[in-house]
C-alpha cells in the first residue's frame, strides 16, 4: 500500500461507490467514501468498509495449481500455461475451435465481463456463457424486444410515484449507478418527504417494501399476471396516453384482444393480489404523472420472466411514460470497444436455435449439450470471474457437466467448489490489486473512473489480461489482439469515449458525454424493427416466440398447494441475497459475517409452529433435488407458505449450505434459459 491516500473505486457491486484507501505510519488502512464522485457522494455501504480486512488476503490462491491423483501440486506458471496451451491446443486439433467455452463473469467488475473474450474471439470459439441468464439479461432481453436499446431507467429526481417491481435496492444498492446519486438509502426517504408515492411489488417483506406506502403481496413469479391485468384495466378504463400510442407504439389493436381476458379477477388467482388491488395500482401509475418503475432481479429468476418484464415495458408505454421528465428514461452512456475484435458468428453456438434470441448461450444451453453428448458439444471451460457449480441451479448436474469436459483451467482468487474439480487453477490478482475502469450512466451524463491498485497482487497471482494475453501468445493467436496486457486493454476499451487514460488518472471522474436528453424518440423514434415501441415484439415472432407476452408457469410445472403436497413438498422455496454479502463472497470476512451470521431458512411463524420448528434452529430442507441443514429464522416477513432461503454460501471457505443443491434445471425459460433459482417446492423439517 502507498503512502499517498489512493483515488480509487469499489467494484464489489453496480454502484462502483468512489473511494478513498489510506495507510498510517503504523501501516493501519482506512477506506472513506468520495465525497466528489456522483455515484456515492461520500457513502459506502459495510462491503467498501471491510476492503481493509480483504486487503489481508485470507484464503488466497497464491500459485498456480495442476490436479493430480493426490490432489492439487503447486506448479510454476510457465508450466501452468504450457499445460493450457498444450490441452487447448489438442482439443481444438479434435474437436474444432467451438469446443471451447468461455465462462465468465458478472459485468459489476469490467475484467469479469471481459476476460479471454478476445481468446474465445481468436481461438474461434463463439460459445461464451456467464451468470447473465439470471442476472440482468432476460429484463435487458425484454426491454430490448419492446423499446429498442438498453432498459430504461427510473427518473427519480423528477418522478410523482416510484414502483419498485421486483429489486429491493435498500440490499442491493444497485440502482445509484443509474440515478447518479447517493445510495438509495437517501433518495426513498428524500422522495418520500417530496410527496412523492413510493409502492413496492414483492413476495418479501425486503427492506425496500419497509420504505413503501403501499406493498403488493404478489406470489412468486406471478408478475406477467399482475402485468397483463394492468395493462388490461388500463386500457379498458381508457387511461392510456392516446397521442402517445397512436404516434409512437405497433400493435395496440391487438394488445387489446390480447388482454381481454386477463382481468384482474383473473390475476387475482394467480398473484394473490385482491382484484381490486390491481385495479387501483393500475390507475394509480397510469394517472399519476409522470410515474416510473424501478424493475430488479427479483423477476429474472423464473421460467416466465422475459414476459414479465415484456407487460412492465409495455405499460411504461401505454401510458406515454418513457423518455420522459420523472418517467422511464434512456439515460446516456459513454460507449465503448467491442470485444472480440473478430467475432465468430452467433448461428455456429451451442443451442443456437433455442437460444437465437439472447446474448450468449444461457448455462442450461451449455450443461444439456454436454450432458447429452451431443454431436459438436463443448470439450473445455475457461472460467474466471464466476463459481458456476455454485450458483446455477441444480448444482449436481451442474458438478457432473462440468466432469464431462476434457479441460477445465479456473482463474480465481480464492478457492471454490468450482476451483475444486477443475484440471488447472490460475491465482488471480483480486480487483483490488489490479487497474479496471467503470463507465457510469446518469442523467448529468456518461462518465467514467479509474480504479487503481491497492496493493500488488498476492504471491504468484497475475491480472487476467496479462494471463490471457500470455496464453494467446503461446497458442500463436496473438495477432489478433488489440491489447496485451492491463493496461492495454484499458485503453483500448476507452478509447471510443473520447477520455484518455492520462485524463482519468489525474481527474478520477471524467464525463464522456452531454447530460440526458429527453423524448429522443421524436427525432429518432425507437431502436425496434418498426421504430415504435412494440406492443406485439416483431423480433420475437420471427424467432417463433408469442409476438405478445402471456403468463406460463414460473417454474415451468403445475405449482401449487396441491400438486406439491401431494409430493410431500408443501411449501414454495425461493432465494435471497443478504446485502452484507455480494453473491457468494466474503462469507469468510468477520466483520461482514457478524452483520449477517447466515445462511438461514427463512420462514412463517405459522408454518414454523405447524412443524414444531424454533427460531435459531438447524433444520433439514428437502426438495425434489437434493437435501441441505441450515439454520431456521423465523419471521412474518415471509407468507405462510412460502419459504426463502440465504443464496451464496456452499463454498469450501464457508462449508455451509448450498441452496442451490435444491432448485432445478429442469424447466427454463425458453428466451433467456432462465431457470427457476427463485422458485422450487420443498419441505422443511427439524433434524434429529
Ligand atoms: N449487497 C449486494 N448487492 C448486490 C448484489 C449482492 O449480491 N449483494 N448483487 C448484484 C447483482 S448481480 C444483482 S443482479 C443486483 C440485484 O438487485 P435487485 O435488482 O434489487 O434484486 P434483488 O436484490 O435480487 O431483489 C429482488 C427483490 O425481488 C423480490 N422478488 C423475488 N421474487 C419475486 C417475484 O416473483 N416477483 C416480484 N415482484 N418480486 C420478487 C425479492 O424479494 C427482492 O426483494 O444486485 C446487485 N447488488
Ligand atoms: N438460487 C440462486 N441462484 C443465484 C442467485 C440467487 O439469488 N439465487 N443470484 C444469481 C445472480 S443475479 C448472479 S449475478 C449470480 C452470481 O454468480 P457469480 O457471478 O458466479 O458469483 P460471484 O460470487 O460474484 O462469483 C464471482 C467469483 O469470482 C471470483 N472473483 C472475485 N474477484 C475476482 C478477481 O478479481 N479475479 C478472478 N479471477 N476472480 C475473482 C470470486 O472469488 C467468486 O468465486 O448468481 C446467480 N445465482
Ligand atoms: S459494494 Fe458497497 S461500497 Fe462497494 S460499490 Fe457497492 S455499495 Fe459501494
Ligand atoms: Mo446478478
Amino acid at each position: 500500500m502507498k503512502e499517498e491516500p489512493v483515488r480509487t473505486i469499489c467494484q464489489f457491486c453496480f454502484t462502483g461507490c468512489g473511494i478513498y484507501v489510506h495507510q498510517d505510519a503504523d501501516g493501519k488502512i482506512s477506506v472513506k467514501g468520495d465525497p466528489d464522485h456522483p455515484a456515492n457522494r461520500g457513502q459506502l455501504c459495510p462491503k467498501g468498509y471491510a476492503i481493509p480486512e480483504m486487503l489481508q488476503g485470507k484464503n488466497r490462491l497464491t500459485h498456480p495449481l495442476k490436479k493430480t491423483k493426490s490432489g492439487f501440486k503447486k506448479i510454476s506458471w510457465d508450466e501452468a500455461l504450457k499445460i493450457a496451451a498444450d490441452r487447448l491446443g489438442e482439443i481444438r486439433g479434435k474437436f474444432g475451435p467451438t469446443s471451447l467455452v468461455r465462462c465468465g463473469g458478472n459485468s459489476t467488475f469490467y475484467h469479469g465481463r471481459d476476460g479471454f473474450r478476445q481468446f474465445a474471439g481468436a481461438f474461434g470459439s463463439p460459445n461464451g456463457t456467464s451468470p447473465a441468464s439470471l442476472c440482468m439479461m432476460p429484463r435487458m432481453t425484454a426491454f430490448n424486444a419492446v423499446l429498442g436499446g438498453t432498459r430504461a431507467e427510473a427518473d427519480y429526481e423528477r418522478t410523482r410515484l416510484l414502483i419498485f417491481w421486483g429489486s429491493n435496492p435498500m440490499a442491493s444498492e444497485r440502482y445509484s449507478a443509474f440515478a447518479s446519486f447517493n445510495g438509495m438509502r437517501h433518495i426513498i426517504p428524500r422522495l418520500k418527504e417530496q410527496g412523492v408515492r413510493i409502492i413496492a411489488i414483492d413476495p418479501f417483506r425486503s427492506g425496500t417494501v419497509k420504505q413503501a406506502d403501499d406493498w403488493i403481496k404478489v406470489n412468486l413469479g406471478s408478475d406477467a399476471a399482475l402485468g397483463l391485468a394492468m395493462i388490461h384495466v388500463i386500457i379498458k378504463e381508457g387511461l392510456y396516453d392516446e397521442a402517445f400510442v397512436a404516434e409512437y407504439t405497433h400493435g395496440f389493436d391487438g394488445l387489446k384482444d390480447h388482454v381481454q381476458s386477463c382481468t384482474p379477477q383473473w390475476a387475482e388467482g394467480i398473484t394473490g393480489v385482491p382484484e381490486k388491488d390491481i385495479e387501483n395500482l393500475a390507475r394509480t401509475y397510469a394517472t399519476t404523472k409522470p410515474a416510473a418503475i424501478c424493475d430488479g432481479n427479483g423477476l429474472d429468476m423464473y421460467t416466465n420472466g422475459v414476459d414479465a418484464v415484456r407487460t412492465l415495458a409495455i405499460l411504461m408505454g401505454l401510458t406515454g411514460n418513457l423518455d420522459v421528465p420523472g418517467g422511464n428514461v434512456f439515460l446516456p452512456f459513454a460507449v465503448q470497444s467491442v470485444l472480440p475484435t473478430k467475432a465468430v458468428p452467433r448461428e455456429k453456438r451451442v443451442w443456437y436455435d433455442t437460444f437465437s434470441l439472447f446474448v450468449e448461450v444461457p448455462m442450461v444451453g451449455i450443461k444439456e449439450a454436454i450432458l447429452r453428448e451431443e454431436d459438436g458439444r463443448p470439450r473445455a471451460m475457461i472460467v474466471h470471474h464466476t463459481n458456476p457449480v455454485l450458483i446455477h441451479a441444480h448444482s449436481q448436474r451442474t458438478r457432473q457437466a462440468l466432469e464431462k469436459l476434457d479441460f477445465v483451467m479456473v482463474n480465481e482468487v480464492v478457492p471454490t467448489v468450482t476451483s475444486e474439480m477443475a484440471d488447472l487453477v490460475l491465482p488471480m490478482a483480486d480487483v483490488l490489486e489490479t487497474y479496471s475502469f467503470k463507465a457510469y450512466s446518469s442523467a448529468e451524463g456518461g462518465y467514467l473512473s479509474l480504479s487503481r491498485p491497492l496493493a500488488d497482487p498476492i504471491g504468484e497471482a497475475r491480472p487476467v489480461f496479462d494471463v490471457e494475453f500470455e496464453l494467446a501468445e503461446r497458442m500463436g493467436l496473438h495477432q489478433e489482439y488489440p491489447f496485451q496486457d492491463t493496461m492495454g486493454w484499458l485503453r483500448f476499451m476507452i478509447e471510443p469515449t473520447g477520455v484518455t487514460l492520462e485524463q482519468l488518472e489525474e481527474e478520477q471522474v471524467l464525463f464522456a458525454t452531454p447530460p440526458v436528453q429527453y423524448q429522443k424518440y421524436l427525432d429518432k423514434g425507437f431502436n425496434t424493427r418498426s421504430g415504435k415501441v412494440e406492443f406485439f415484439c416483431q423480433s420475437f415472432e420471427a424467432h417463433g416466440q408469442p409476438p405478445f407476452p402471456v403468463y406460463e408457469l414460473p417454474a415451468g410445472e403445475p405449482l401449487g398447494p396441491h400438486n406439491t403436497a401431494d409430493k410431500g413438498f408443501p411449501l414454495m422455496g425461493s432465494s435471497r441475497r443478504p446485502g452484507s454479502f455480494i453473491h457468494t463472497r466474503f462469507k469468510y470476512i468477520e466483520t461482514l459475517s457478524k452483520i449477517y451470521p447466515g445462511p438461514f431458512v427463512w420462514i412463517h411463524p405459522r408454518d414454523a409452529a405447524e412443524r414444531d420448528i424454533k427460531d435459531g434452529e438447524e433444520v433439514e430442507v428437502t426438495s425434489d433435488q437434493g437435501k441441505i441443514r441450515i439454520t431456521s429464522k423465523v419471521s412474518d416477513d415471509v407468507k405462510s407458505g412460502h419459504v426463502w432461503l440465504d443464496f451464496g454460501w456452499g463454498n469450501p471457505t464457508d462449508g455451509k449450505a448450498n441452496i442451490n443443491s435444491l432448485t432445478s434445471d429442469t424447466y427454463f425459460n425458453p428466451v433467456s434459459g432462465a431457470t427457476p433459482n427463485r422458485l422450487f417446492p420443498c419441505e422443511v423439517k427439524k433434524t434429529g
